[in-house]
């Protein structure tokens, strides 16, 4: 092998290890958390809450994270983390009960549904 074979050699040797077997791993992650217990003052409090909560749940978008690790041409390894529906209700349960007694009244499920964003 001459000095003008070299890069010809860099580039088999390249396609070498690509074909020996590049370790590619790709994973999603579905993670989600219990709903808390909750309960309502009247039918009105949960209907007003319950609406409020489908509006942010269609004004938002899954929360992801990813995470990527690479070392070229030998491993590639991805992790995507999608959080689900629950941590959306709960995040509701927590800005709508402000007095954190369990209970969401009408009032509370009124002043939450005209702050939903
Ligand atoms: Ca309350």
């Amino acid at each position: 092998m001459t000095f003008r074979h070299l890069p010809v050699a860099a580039a088999g040797l390249l396609l070498g290890l690509a074909g020996a077997g590049c370790i590619s791993h790709q994973e999603t992650i579905r993670r989600d958390e219990e709903r808390l217990p909750i309960s309502f003052e009247t039918d009105a409090a949960a209907r007003t809450f319950y609406e409020a909560v489908e509006k942010i749940r269609a004004a938002s978008t899954p929360t992801e994270s990813k995470t990527e690790f690479h070392i070229p041409v030998i491993l590639s390894h991805k992790i995507t983390t999608v959080n689900g529906p629950h941590q959306v209700f709960n995040e509701s349960v927590r800005r709508a009960d402000t007095d954190r007694d369990g209970k969401i009244t009408e009032k509370e499920a009124r002043i939450f549904a005209d702050n939903a964003r």
